[in-house]
């Protein structure tokens, strides 16, 4: 039950490769996955040449908070929890959605995997965007309006990027990167199935002393009612599992590599599935309407 919001440190950035603004052509091989670290303090304005529309918005007034966390406060369109990817994904965040009357990244905020490729996309709307971490890590360059206009990065070391559209900075147009190793239970296969998955933190419910489990379906996951809790679990053979759907929101239960499943989707509350597992191995389940999303489960029978 390990869900409390993650305490997230800010980490300043080591890099100081920022203005290779085509940083798609950075290539893996060259750079240690570790980030060697470097007492130079990244010098704030220097490396940043890029010219802006906006006069006011110099590199001094682009200070990394203190706490991300409170920064992103007052994020437009920010639920709170960051949209996860995992390794091989390829992000891409629209730059000007309209969320209730502002302006918005979406999502705002996502975590990431050391050596992933993020995108902008300008949807073209709210006029003049640009994409500037505020660390000067990365920088968009000059404002631009048009819709279809795409800016990308590489992110290679891990940490917390927060980044702004320069002439929507004060109206809340804001968001992060969160850069860091993916969560590991040391299952790799356990690893791989649940990257995508919210509330995955490389944990294992160990109830290898239980007679029968029970996991939450339809939990408050994902962007939505979408998430299986706990997400692996450890059982015993010969111990029972239940499904117990939340009520909200239409699902099911498919095993990936096994022939169990509970059948079509059902979105009233109750326990509408149960299995007794017999046979030892590492189980991967979803619900098959939202998998997209990332809601999955495993379960380790030992
Ligand atoms: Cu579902």
């Amino acid at each position: 039950m390990e869900r409390s919001p993650k305490r997230r440190r800010f980490l300043k950035s080591t890099a100081v490769i920022g203005i290779a603004a085509s940083a798609g052509c950075l290539s893996a091989g060259q750079s240690s996955s570790d980030g060697p670290a470097t007492d130079d303090e990244t010098p704030a304005s220097g490396d940043r040449t890029s010219p802006t529309a906006d006069p006011t918005a110099t590199a001094e007034s682009l200070t990394p908070p203190d706490d991300l966390d409170e920064w992103l406060a007052d994020a437009n369109g920010y639920t709170g929890r960051p949209a996860r990817f995992g390794a091989g994904d390829r992000p891409t965040i629209r730059v000007g959605e309209p969320v209730d009357d502002a302006l918005a990244f979406a999502p705002a905020v996502i975590e990431v995997p050391p050596m992933t490729k993020v995108r902008w996309d300008w949807t073209g709307h709210g006029g003049q965007q640009n994409v500037v971490a505020l660390d000067g890590t990365f920088d968009s360059g000059r404002t631009n309006a048009q819709a279809g206009t795409e800016y990308h990065y590489v992110f290679e070391d891990t940490g917390e990027y927060p980044f702004v559209s320069e002439p929507h900075r004060d109206e809340g147009m804001k968001g992060a990167v969160i850069v860091r190793e993916p969560p590991s239970t040391g299952n790799e296969t356990v690893d791989m199935w649940l990257r995508d998955a919210d509330n995955f933190e490389g944990e294992i419910a160990d109830r290898t002393d239980a007679g029968t489990v029970t996991i939450e379906t339809g939990t408050e996951l994902n962007n939505g009612y979408f998430g299986f809790e706990p997400p692996v679990l450890k059982i015993s053979s010969g111990t029972r599992v239940e499904w117990n759907w939340s009520g909200v929101a239409p699902h099911n239960v498919v095993f990936q590599n096994a022939d169990i499943h509970s059948g079509k989707v059902r979105d009233d509350a109750g326990v509408h599935f149960q299995h007794t597992f017999e046979e030892s191995g590492t189980y991967r389940y979803a619900c098959q309407p939202h998998r997209g999303l990332g809601e999955k489960g495993a379960i380790i029978v030992e």
